[in-house]
């Protein structure tokens, strides 16, 4: 049996809900295809969030790390392509709003995922949920953990996958928030659920 190691955050800004975090909380524990899940859920926090997913990773030693995060607005399941080496946003949790930053001195300008995401949008379009890649995952904290994951993959664990889904809002966080398209918990759960079955699959 192989690890898997999910991710989901905190709410942030102005989300006082984040879907990532039930649904991480929900897959801890659970087997999929061949993969048992352990599950951790990540602050919005630049001087933390980047850290402890490489100490997560360090001490779960997982054989792949998919991350997930809130991206509001969107209405699609967003299977990410590429992480960049920069910070650059609104404040996070402690009030920190970094500009035009390098998340690694002298790292490499980005990281392709090395998951199968066009394989995983196909599968969640077949299996009815509307999903496409999307080419930029932004500067802010989601793109921060992907960068790191992916840079501790490329230079010190090559066998390592790693990847990242942005989803969109809950009904639960519409509901508080007020405008902005939503899922059910329950369709968006199952979505992240044949991600990780593709990606067992591949
Ligand atoms: N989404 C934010 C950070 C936390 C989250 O769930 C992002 O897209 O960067």
């Amino acid at each position: 049996m192989k690890t898997l190691l999910v991710t989901g955050f905190e709410p942030f800004l102005k989300y006082p809900v984040n879907p990532t975090q039930k649904i991480a909380d929900e897959l801890d524990g659970m087997r999929i295809g061949e993969y048992k899940i352990h599950s951790e859920i990540l602050p919005v926090d630049f001087s933390q969030s980047g850290d402890l997913i490489v100490k997560h990773i360090q001490e779960i030693k997982p054989d792949a790390v998919l991350s997930l995060g809130l991206s509001g607005g969107r209405y699609k399941i967003t299977p990410e392509r590429i992480a960049i080496n920069v910070s650059d946003g609104p404040k996070d949790n402690s009030g920190y709003a970094p500009v035009d930053e390098p998340i690694v001195e002298d790292g490499a300008d980005g990281y392709f995922t090395n998951m199968p995401i066009r394989k995983m949008v196909n599968a969640l379009k077949e299996a009815g949920f509307p999903a496409e890649i999307s080419n930029t995952a932004g500067a802010y904290l989601c793109n921060n953990v992907m960068y790191r994951a992916l840079h501790l993959a490329n230079t010190e664990l090559p066998d390592m996958l790693a990847g990242f889904i942005h989803i969109p809002a809950s009904h639960e966080l519409a509901v508080e928030h007020g405008r902005v398209p939503s899922w059910s918990h329950e369709d968006l759960k199952r979505a992240i659920q044949v991600c990780i079955e593709e990606l067992s699959e591949s």
